[in-house]
């Protein structure tokens, strides 16, 4: 077995069974500037609570896996430099040597199903990028999403990726994508897509249901639910679409390639909309909170 070292709060909360919502650590390091990444995680945290759920945000600190954070632990998280960008690959090396390692989606689907945890909470996922027929850059979130039995509620994926593209491979993968309280798929920063979402539940009872009978039926894997981002925050898609293009043109000219590519243009856009964009990125993520306090609530009535 390997070593986990849990908050109290969660060491409190698996004892007395109660639900619990995991939180990725690479939207922290890799995702947003300081000070702003350390006050969203801080309030995502508190959304949590305030659902009636435990927060667990996971990180690897000195190579030891940790399931939940200290609230020192998450502020001197926040302003690492030099933390690893983790996925499915490079986990185990990172614990291996000691190093200090923000968990991606696909990592902090790993990390959550080991510890017990079954639903998780994030801003957008990663997928196929624009241009992936090229540069075959297409996120190992997708994957993880079709092997590992977590609920991630995201706010669909942002246009930096190629959208009809990355529904198509998690359709490939087995994967059930359900919209909630609408039709379409949403696209982070704006509520639609122009896609329709393959499904659609609008209760935690219902989504729970459905993953207990995913694992009922013997599948492996686990749900994205894909969550609206509230009218109030949205940004039309019109306006990110030219931020986005400008992000994409530089990145490729600057030859950024692999893992560098999503925190490169992250970063980007939020400078070209001057910050609006991350004021939305937080609200989303705060309501993405929120569902998955509910369905982590709805998961331990039907345990
Ligand atoms: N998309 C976002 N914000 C993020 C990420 C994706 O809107 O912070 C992060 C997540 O941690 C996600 C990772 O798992 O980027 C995907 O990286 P890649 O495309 O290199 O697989
Ligand atoms: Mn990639």
């Amino acid at each position: 077995m390997i070593e986990m070292v849990f908050s109290k709060e969660v060491a409190e909360a698996k004892a007395a069974g109660r639900p619990i919502v995991a939180l990725e650590s690479t939207i922290i390091t890799h995702g947003m500037p300081w000070p702003q990444n350390a006050e969203m995680a801080r309030q995502v945290e508190a959304d949590i609570r305030a659902g009636g759920a435990v927060p667990a945000t996971i990180a690897v600190m000195g190579g030891t896996l940790h399931i939940g954070l200290e609230e020192a632990e998450l502020e001197a998280l926040a302003q690492v430099k030099s933390a690893m960008k983790l996925s499915r690959a490079d986990l185990a090396v990172c614990m291996a040597t000691g190093r200090i390692g923000a968990t991606t989606v696909a990592a902090t689907m790993i990390c959550a199903a080991r510890a017990g945890i079954e639903v998780f909470a994030t801003g957008g996922i990663g997928g196929v990028h624009q241009g992936a027929e090229e540069s075959f850059d297409i996120s190992a979130d997708l994957r993880e999403l079709s092997e590992t039995a977590v609920n991630v509620v995201a706010a669909g994926a942002k246009a930096i990726l190629d959208l009809p593209k990355t529904l198509e491979v998690l359709e490939t993968l087995g994967v059930p994508v359900i919209a909630v309280g609408q039709d379409e798929f949403p696209a982070f920063w704006s509520r639609e897509s122009g896609l329709a979402a393959p499904l659609r539940l609008d209760t935690p009872e219902e989504i729970a249901a459905a993953f207990r009978m995913r694992q009922a039926l013997g599948l492996p894997g686990g749900q994205l639910i894909a969550n609206p981002v509230p009218a109030a925050d949205e940004i039309a898609t019109s306006e990110m679409a030219p931020v986005i293009a400008t992000a994409t043109r530089e990145a490729k000219e600057k030859g950024i390639r692999g893992k560098a590519v999503t925190p490169f243009l992250l970063g980007r856009i939020l400078e070209l909309t001057e910050g609006r964009s991350l004021k939305t990125n937080i609200a989303l993520v705060r309501n993405n909170a929120r569902v998955a306090a509910g369905i982590a609530k709805a998961l331990v009535n039907k345990a």
